[in-house]
């Protein structure tokens, strides 16, 4: 007979689970919890200096690893701070699982000091969610948590255990078996041969990848299909690191700044091979004229994406790995020379153009010196905004996976502790986070969590004193006038990092840049690099939020050709 706390138990079964890294902050209603994790041999906790700081932190270990990460909060403002990291990792399909603190049973519903319902309030932002009403429930609740997390289309599930159920003693027999994915989806082979079919008729196809062909482990899969096939591909936001982006078959991403040839080109495709995607708007443009002429073959986890924006001609629930590898074999080896010829012809007419690449001083430039300091299995975040379309544009993805960026929710603030989460997962790695002034402040705190745990992060940020992705609507869409998007007052970004107990080094006025970002680069550690930049230098091409893509704004002059 095994006797234990609910708390001694609920870090048992996150031990079970292989959890080795936990970060949150405690409080109140989770003391019981903590007392529990410090007996831990096994777990290290990460003290985050803001809920959703530990959050994006679980998010950076979850995407780099592929497996459910946990975090911890408390009830009350601990539990509200989450709720940003948890539908951030609901739109993006991140597996994460987040402990909160609640108030005991009996004082639930009355108001108590640090009382919410966050259960309730975090049922739209989570895959799903659980109120632990007994010690005893927790031996079915913490692996059911890990088996929701990772299976199917992966997502965020809250459990909140009231401080009595932590406190509780609990008796039983045997810990039950760690929660694991349910068995992937079953599917049948009369689509495989229909989807077969559709993509040997084809004399146009594109394949459209995104976040659920990295997920399940895809990549190389979609990679030997278009290769067989001569298919082109293009990747969504969250696709993107699929392919190489030197592929010679890779045309980046789609959609809001993709190269004018690729938005083009998947207007004149016949079939639309869409895989692991869900037609997001910032990468179809005004839907019904995404790809006008094209059959659509929809392969997705989920049967809810499915005919959600456009229907399908064939739509398959299934995991994309699986489908990819029945389906390899009954695709015919094509050149499709004019279709390739064609592809080549506008690539050159309408390539992406990236002003100033190689000035280490420019926006682009910056990303493109810091790319040739990294190793192909190196990490890269982003936060949101002009900065982060330029890292996608920009930045020379090789492998699946190693790129973290905020994409269905784009919240600002993502890219610091979900940068120290992928550094906690793999210590040996380099992880560079591409920042803004704007969002590098609103989780600017985290620079204690990095700095105490020496992960090594290099933050690179390119500071145009302003919230340049606004700047750049206000400047296109609402005649130029520029309103609350420019700070009046610039902090001293460097002198902050020193504060925080980082070295921060200013690329402004240095003799080598080239020769200063070499050495950050060499050396282990955190490091701030600060790069002043220009507001007024756009990030193009853009498509007008809720116009077709082929409206693109820069880059689309000749859109007849
Ligand atoms: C939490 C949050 N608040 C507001 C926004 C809206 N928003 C999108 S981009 C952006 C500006 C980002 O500025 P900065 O981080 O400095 O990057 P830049 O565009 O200048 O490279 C804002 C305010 C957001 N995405 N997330």
């Amino acid at each position: 007979m095994k006797r234990m706390t609910g708390a001694e138990a609920t870090i048992r079964l996150l031990e079970r689970q292989g959890i080795h890294i936990i970060p949150g902050i405690p409080g109140g209603t989770n003391l019981p919890l903590y007392d529990a994790l410090s007996h831990s041999e096994q777990i290290r906790h990460v003290l985050a200096r803001h809920e959703q700081g530990a959050g994006f932190m679980a998010q950076g270990m979850a995407r780099t690893s592929g497996t459910p990460q946990v975090f911890m909060a408390t009830s009350g403002p601990g539990a509200t701070n989450t709720l940003t990291a948890l539908a951030d990792a609901k739109l993006d399909s991140v597996p994460i699982i987040c402990i909160t603190g609640q108030v005991p049973t009996s004082m639930i519903g009355s108001d108590a000091f640090q009382e919410v319902d966050i259960y309730g309030m975090s049922i739209p932002a989570t895959k799903h969610n659980f109120l632990v009403r007994s010690a005893e429930e927790l031996l079915t609740v913490i692996p059911e948590a890990f088996r929701i997390a990772a299976s199917d289309r992966p997502g965020p599930v809250l459990i909140d255990i009231p401080k009595d159920v932590q406190t509780a003693m609990l008796e039983f027999e045997q810990w039950p078996e760690p929660g694991k994915p349910n068995p992937l989806p079953p599917f049948s082979w009369d689509d495989i041969e229909k989807a077969a079919k559709m993509i040997n008729a084809a004399q146009r196809p594109f394949l459209y990848i995104g976040g659920g062909v990295v997920q399940s482990g895809a990549s190389e899969l979609a990679r030997a299909l278009a290769e067989k096939t001569s298919i082109p591909v293009a990747t969504t936001l969250m696709g993107l690191g699929a392919l190489p982006s030197d592929h010679p078959l890779c045309l980046g991403m789609l959609g809001m700044h993709a190269a004018p040839c690729t938005n083009l080109l998947l207007e004149e495709s016949d079939l639309l091979i869409a895989l692991g995607v869900r037609f997001d708007d910032r990468a179809t443009g005004k839907a019904d004229q995404f790809c006008p002429g094209a059959q659509i073959l929809h392969v997705d986890i989920d049967p809810g994406e499915l005919d959600k924006i456009k229907t399908p001609l064939l739509g398959i629930t299934a995991d994309a790995k699986q489908v990819l590898e029945s389906l390899l074999p009954m695709v015919e080896k094509r050149p499709r020379r004019q279709w390739s010829e064609r592809v080549s012809r506008l690539r050159h007419s309408h390539p992406l153009d990236l002003p100033r690449a190689d000035d280490i001083m420019a926006p682009y430039g910056i990303i493109q010196a810091v790319s040739k300091l990294m190793e192909d299995d190196d990490i890269i975040t982003t936060d949101v905004g002009q900065h982060q379309m330029r890292t996608a544009q920009a930045y020379p993805f090789r492998r699946p996976g190693r790129w973290l960026t905020s994409g269905g929710l784009g919240t600002m603030g993502f890219g610091l502790p979900a940068a120290i989460g992928a550094s906690l997962a793999e210590p040996e790695r380099t992880v560079v986070c591409f920042s803004g002034d704007g969002s590098l402040m609103m989780n600017i705190q985290e620079l204690a969590t990095a700095a105490e745990h020496r992960t090594n992060v290099k933050i690179v940020l390119t500071n145009n004193n302003a919230l340049g992705l606004v700047q750049q609507q206000q400047e296109l869409f609402y005649g130029n006038r520029l309103f609350a998007s420019d700070y009046k007052h610039s902090p001293d970004f460097a002198a902050i990092a020193r504060g925080f107990g980082l070295p921060a080094v200013d690329l402004d006025g240095h003799p080598d840049p080239e020769g200063e970002l070499k050495r950050i680069f060499s050396e282990q550690g955190p490091c701030l690099i600060h790069l002043p930049v220009n507001a007024s230098d756009g990030v193009y091409p853009m498509v007008p939020p809720g116009a077709a893509n082929r409206e693109m704004i820069g880059g689309a002059e000749h859109a007849c050709i």
